[in-house]
């Protein structure tokens, strides 16, 4: 009989410290499969947040760095405007990314940098005890909103695939779930043309994961899969926000062919 399940060369096989249900683990072995699949784990390098996945550079096997918390965009910038060649990812969580780090997400997305961002949704700050978020949406419980969050109180969540997508940097935004399996799927192609596009030298790339986190949400692991089926991907639409593929990759053929002139020989702007 054939063997259905191996575990990918891009993972070190630790044990997880994730809790029953957590979306985490399923997104850690699809970015594992990814890089396999696209053979660059040489040339790889990804940025581990300070949330539950703090320990990601654990579980994967190929090169990683930890930076403070909110920082993954800027370091990521730095990383790849040294090293061009280096697949660089960043991987962050919600208080992580549309939190302390909005400025860094933002900046690096209006400047349209060549990196690839893993951006996990889960509506909640998971390790440290399930505070309210900036994605947690108006009437979820939360431990610092027990009540419901109440937006004349607590303001309205951000969508971040939203809010990207109305600048021109990006050349992809996506979001996807894994509370299925169908969705797992789609979210493993999504990541998969997220780093393509990074290998094509084409620019900033964003794949927002909706994932389930039980222990927050004070719930059984099959009820998280629901909520998100029922709630959270009505509040939060699943899809493509932005592909620019086509066009951008046009572009791209077209400098290569006519390099462009140095500033100083250009009419005009010589120093
Ligand atoms: C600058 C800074 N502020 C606060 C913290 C404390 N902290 C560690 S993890 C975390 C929440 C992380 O939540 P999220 O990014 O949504 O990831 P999750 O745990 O849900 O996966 C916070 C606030 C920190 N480490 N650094
Ligand atoms: S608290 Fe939530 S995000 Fe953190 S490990 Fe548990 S289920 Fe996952």
């Amino acid at each position: 009989m054939g063997k259905i399940y191996k575990k990918p060369a891009s993972m070190t096989g630790i044990t997880m410290r994730y809790c029953p249900g957590c979306g985490h683990g399923i997104v850690h072995r699809l970015i594992a499969e990814v890089i396999d699949e696209l053979g660059i784990r040489e040339r790889t390098t990804g940025i581990a947040p300070v949330g539950c996945s703090v320990f990601l550079d654990e579980y994967l096997d190929c090169d990683m760095i930890q930076v403070p918390h909110g920082r993954g965009c800027a370091a990521a910038t730095g990383m790849k405007r040294v090293c061009p060649d280096l697949v660089v990812f960043s991987y962050q969580g919600d208080g992580d990314l549309a939190g302390i780090g909005t400025a860094e997400t933002i900046h690096a997305a209006a400047r349209g940098e060549n990196f690839t961002v893993i951006f996990i949704n889960n509506a909640i700050y998971g390790m440290t005890g399930g505070q309210q978020a900036p994605t947690t949406m108006p009437g979820q419980k939360t431990s610092t909103n027990p009540f419901g969050r109440d937006p004349k109180v607590a303001g309205y969540p951000i969508r971040v695939c939203e809010l990207l997508s109305s600048l021109d940097g990006p050349v992809y935004l996506e979001r996807t779930t894994v509370n299925s399996v169908s969705n797992v799927l789609k979210t493993k192609r999504a990541l998969k043309k997220a780093f393509q596009i990074q290998l094509d030298r084409l620019g900033f790339t964003l794949v927002e994961i909706l994932s389930p986190c039980p222990t927050g949400w004070g719930v059984t692991p099959k009820k998280a899969c629901e909520f998100i089926e029922e709630k959270m991907s009505k509040y939060y639409p699943l899809g493509v926000y932005k592909d620019l593929t086509p066009a951008k990759a046009e572009i791209r053929i077209y400098e290569e062919k006519i390099p462009p002139e140095k500033p100083s020989e250009i009419e005009g702007i010589g120093f």
